[in-house]
C-alpha cells in the first residue's frame, strides 16, 4: 500500500484552496524538519549522557547541551530562516523572539514550547514538542508588538505535537480534523497513519497529580471523587492514567478517551492558576481536542476564548472527551450557583 507522507498531505490540502501561497505548507515542512533533527537527539538521549558521564564531547567536538536548550534552539534557528514568520514565542523564552533583519520575514505567528515533559527525559518516558500557528492582524509594514501576539486560541490558524513516543508521532490539525503522522526511521518520513482522530466521547481514564490534592479547589476535588465514584451506568470508577508529561497524557487520552486535569493549585501564591500555559500548551491542546470531537475549559471559560495577558500566563486545564469535560463544567456551575 502507498502511504502518504506529512508533507503530500500538505499539498493535497493546499491544492484544495486556490489562493494558498504555499507559506504555511513552507511553515510546517520546516517545523518538520526542527523535529526530525529532535527526534534524532532525543533518541540518543541516555547514550548521550554516557558519553557526558566519561567526560568525553561529541562528533563535532562541543559540549552536549542539554535537550530542552538544543530543541529550543533548533526550532529558532531553523524557523527564523524560512520566510514565513514575524515573530516566536517559545516557552523557553521570557520575550518573543523577533526574526533578524537579515531574514525575509511572513504573517505567520508561531508559538511553541520545544520539550514538553522534559523533567522525565533521564527515565525514558515519552516527551513532546507542542506547536501553536496564528498570524499577525495588524499592518506587516509595522514592528511586531507583543499585542500581535495574544491573541485568543480560537484565532489559531494550526496546532500540534510530535510525540517522542515507543514510535515517533506527529498530529496536527488545520481546522479540518485532526490528523496523525508516524515516522518510519527507515525512511525518515512522517506518514499517515491516524486520518482523522476522533476522541471516544466518554473515556474511562482521568489524569491528574492526585499528589497535589489537598491545594485543589472543592469542585476539583468533587470532580476527580466523581471520576473514581463506583457507577455502572457511566462506567465508573475510571482508571488513573498519569505520566507527568502533557503530550503523552493528552495523546493517550486522545486515542483512548479521557480527561486530562491540571487545575489551579494553592501551593504555591504564584501559581494560582496551576502550571501550564495558556498559550504554548493549553491552547493547541485545546484546538486539538475540540477538532477530534472534546472540549477543554479552564473549569468555566472555553479554553479556546481565553484573552492572553501575558505570553506566559497560566491557566487551569480541563481537557479530553466530551461527556467527562462536561462533567467539569457542571461541577463548576454547580459551585458557582450555591
Ligand atoms: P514543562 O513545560 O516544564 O515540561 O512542564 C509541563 C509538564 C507537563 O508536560 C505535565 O503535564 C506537567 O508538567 C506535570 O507537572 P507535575 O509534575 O506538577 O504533575
Ligand atoms: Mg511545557
Amino acid at each position: 500500500m502507498r502511504q502518504v507522507t506529512v508533507v503530500e498531505h500538505l499539498l493535497l490540502r493546499q491544492k484544495e484552496r486556490p489562493m494558498a501561497s504555499g507559506r504555511f505548507t513552507r511553515l510546517l515542512t520546516e517545523l518538520i524538519l526542527s523535529a526530525k533533527i529532535i527526534d534524532r537527539e532525543v533518541s540518543k538521549a541516555g547514550l548521550l549522557d554516557v558519553l557526558g558521564a566519561t567526560g568525553e564531547v561529541n562528533i563535532q567536538g562541543e559540549v552536549v547541551q542539554k535537550l530542552d536548550d538544543f530543541a529550543n534552539q533548533v526550532i529558532i534557528r531553523r524557523m527564523e530562516r524560512a520566510g514565513v514568520l514575524c515573530a516566536m514565542v517559545s516557552e523557553e523564552n521570557a520575550d518573543f523572539i523577533e526574526i533578524p533583519r537579515q531574514f525575509p520575514v511572513g504573517d505567520y505567528i508561531l508559538i511553541f514550547d520545544p520539550l514538553d515533559g522534559s523533567a522525565n527525559i533521564d527515565a525514558n518516558v515519552s516527551i513532546g514538542t507542542i506547536f501553536s500557528i496564528y498570524r499577525r492582524t495588524s499592518f506587516e509594514q509595522q514592528a511586531v508588538s507583543v499585542g500581535d501576539l495574544l491573541q485568543k486560541g480560537s484565532m489559531q490558524v494550526a496546532a500540534g505535537y510530535i510525540i517522542y513516543g515507543s514510535s515517533t508521532m506527529m498530529v496536527y490539525t488545520a481546522g479540518n480534523g485532526v490528523h496523525g503522522f508516524t515516522l518510519d526511521p527507515s525512511v525518515g518520513e512522517f506518514l499517515l497513519s491516524h486520518p482523522d482522530i476522533k476522541i471516544p466521547e466518554r473515556g474511562r481514564i482521568y489524569s491528574v497529580n492526585e499528589g497535589y490534592s489537598s491545594y485543589w479547589d472543592e469542585p476539583t476535588r468533587n470532580i476527580v471523587n466523581y471520576f473514581k465514584a463506583s457507577d455502572n451506568a457511566t462506567g465508573r470508577p475510571y482508571s488513573t492514567r498519569y505520566i507527568g508529561s502533557l503530550v503523552s497524557d493528552f495523546h493517550r487520552n486522545l486515542i483512548y478517551g479521557g480527561i486530562f486535569m491540571y487545575p489551579a493549585d494553592s501551593r504555591d501564591a504564584r501559581k494560582p492558576s496551576g502550571k501550564l500555559r495558556l498559550m504554548c500548551e493549553a491552547a493547541p491542546m485545546a484546538m486539538i481536542a475540540e477538532q477530534a470531537g472534546g472540549l477543554a475549559t479552564d473549569g468555566t471559560q472555553r479554553i479556546m476564548d481565553i484573552e492572553p495577558q501575558e505570553l506566559h500566563q497560566r491557566v487551569p486545564l480541563f481537557i479530553g472527551s466530551k461527556n467527562d469535560v462536561e462533567v467539569v463544567l457542571k461541577f463548576y456551575a454547580d459551585a458557582a450557583k450555591s
